[in-house]
């Protein structure tokens, strides 16, 4: 499904994030940023060894923000390492959730990016509750592309049909009149 935010649009498709073909992917990363499995298993296998020997320079980066690199063998020009939160129950879960998501899109902003796809960060390994997740993220990126028009599009991308109907509901709820 598609809403749009002002000019942009804000969309939600079950797939793969390693085949998307946006100008920037969005790792779940860890603040090591040295790799992993899951969404980063798969994105460092997809881009090939440059994109570790590239983070490796970086020197990690705290939870709740992002880095960014080359795509190398990816479809994406760049990949957005954003670090999510290991979910504990507390307020501040939905504060680094946010946050990281702001800081993803900010660092598109920079660097002329118009098109970002982002994983549902923090919902494998990491253990948050999709159901919790979904408004957290969803709510922070239409509140960014409120006053950044300069991002045209984002795309959720939700591994599973499951992930997909959390999304597209969380999403329905928080812009019911599009
Ligand atoms: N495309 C899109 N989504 C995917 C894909 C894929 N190819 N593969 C899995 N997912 P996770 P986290 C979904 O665990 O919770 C790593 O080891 C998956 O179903 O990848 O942020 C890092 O190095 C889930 O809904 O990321 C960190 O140590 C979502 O992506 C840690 O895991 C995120 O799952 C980060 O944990």
């Amino acid at each position: 499904m598609q809403v749009h935010v002002n000019e942009s649009i804000l969309e939600l498709v079950e797939g793969d994030i390693t085949q998307q073909e946006t100008e920037a992917i969005v790792n779940a990363a860890n603040s090591s940023l040295l790799g992993g499995g899951g969404v980063d298993g798969a994105i460092h296998r997809a881009a090939g060894p440059e994109l570790l020997a590239e983070c490796r320079t970086l020197g990690g980066c705290p939870v709740g923000e992002a880095r960014i690199t080359q795509g190398y063998r990816l479809k994406a020009r760049y990949v957005i390492h954003a670090v999510g939160p290991i979910y504990r129950g507390t307020p501040r879960d939905a504060e680094l959730l946010a946050s990281v998501h702001r800081h993803a899109l900010k660092l598109a902003s920079e660097h002329g990016i118009a098109s970002v796809a982002f994983p549902a960060i923090s919902t494998g390994a990491y253990g948050y509750p999709m159901e919790e997740a979904a408004p957290v993220a969803l709510g922070a990126v239409v509140d960014y592309l409120r006053h950044h028009p300069e991002i045209r599009l984002v795309r959720f991308v939700l591994f599973g049909r499951r992930a997909y109907q959390i999304y597209a509901a969380a999403l329905k709820a928080l812009v019911p009149d599009d």
